[in-house]
């Protein structure tokens, strides 16, 4: 069960976010901040108290607050973002961290280890790394380090096309695994039972778990179909306007 999410509000120069999509178009920033309303709303709904932190002008990317730290039950470790742009988001982030978890149980990924949030994914105690443009082998060294010592484990999966590991695979809980792409065939993830997105739907397999409701963007009706049958209590949530900036419903929260 997840008691707490930290969001972050989007900033005016979300227009000049990342983007690997720009046929997508700027995201409408009117439009941005009502979606990530419904987003705080929908996380309510769901039992968990969300600390909203101001938006960040200095930052286009900031919302995005999952790639700045991994938020486990034993510690929390702050990222070294890839994006050379996004790299010193993490500095507005650890006074925040600091407000729930003490100090000696923050933990740090150092240069000339990069690793973003997005790419790790929690099962239960232990935590996949996808391998990325943003994240590297020596990030990833450390940050299964820093999970050993707090009886945790971690493993690297290598990704071959997407953003981040969470862009294509995301844990939904009870053994359940939303894969689409590259991730359908992965022998990592053999052991769990697998929900498969279809290409067309790709960018909604990045749904989120919290507390047995899950949040799926909205407008992937075959995805929400898919998850509604494998029996969860289905949120819709649109996130159009964060999708043309590679954006995602995981992205724009830290769960724990
Ligand atoms: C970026 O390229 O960093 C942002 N435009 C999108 C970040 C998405 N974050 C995530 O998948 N965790």
């Amino acid at each position: 069960m997840f008691k707490n999410v930290i969001v972050k509000r989007p900033c005016s120069r979300i227009t000049e976010g990342i983007t690997s999509v720009p046929e997508l178009g700027k995201p409408d920033y009117a439009l941005a901040l009502k979606q990530h309303d419904a987003y705080i709303d929908a996380l309510k709904s769901c039992g968990v108290t969300v600390t909203v932190l101001d938006a960040d002008e200095a930052f286009p990317d900031s919302c995005f607050v999952e790639d700045t730290a991994v938020l486990t039950r034993r510690c929390a470790i702050i990222t070294n973002p890839g994006a050379a742009s996004r790299n010193k988001e993490v500095e507005a982030m650890i006074p925040v961290i600091r407000q729930f978890y003490r100090e000696d149980c923050i933990e740090y990924i150092q240069a000339p280890g990069t690793l973003e949030g997005g790419d790790v994914m929690m099962v239960g105690d232990h935590f996949y790394v996808g391998r990325s443009a943003r994240t590297n082998a020596e990030g990833i060294r450390q940050f299964i380090s820093i999970l050993e010592k707090y009886g945790l484990s971690g493993s690297e999966v290598k990704l071959e096309k997407v953003l981040h590991l969470k862009t294509g695979v995301n844990y939904i809980e009870h053994n359940n695994m939303l894969v689409t792409g590259e991730f359908i065939d992965k022998p990592e993830f053999r052991e769990y039972h697998k929900y498969i997105i279809p290409e067309e739907e790709a960018y909604a397999a990045n749904c989120i778990w919290v507390n047995e409701h899950v949040i799926v963007p909205a407008n992937f009706p075959k995805t929400a179909q898919i998850v509604r049958n494998a029996g969860y209590d289905v949120i819709l949530v649109d996130t159009s306007e964060y999708r043309k900036i590679d954006g995602g419903l995981s992205c724009l929260s830290l769960r724990f």
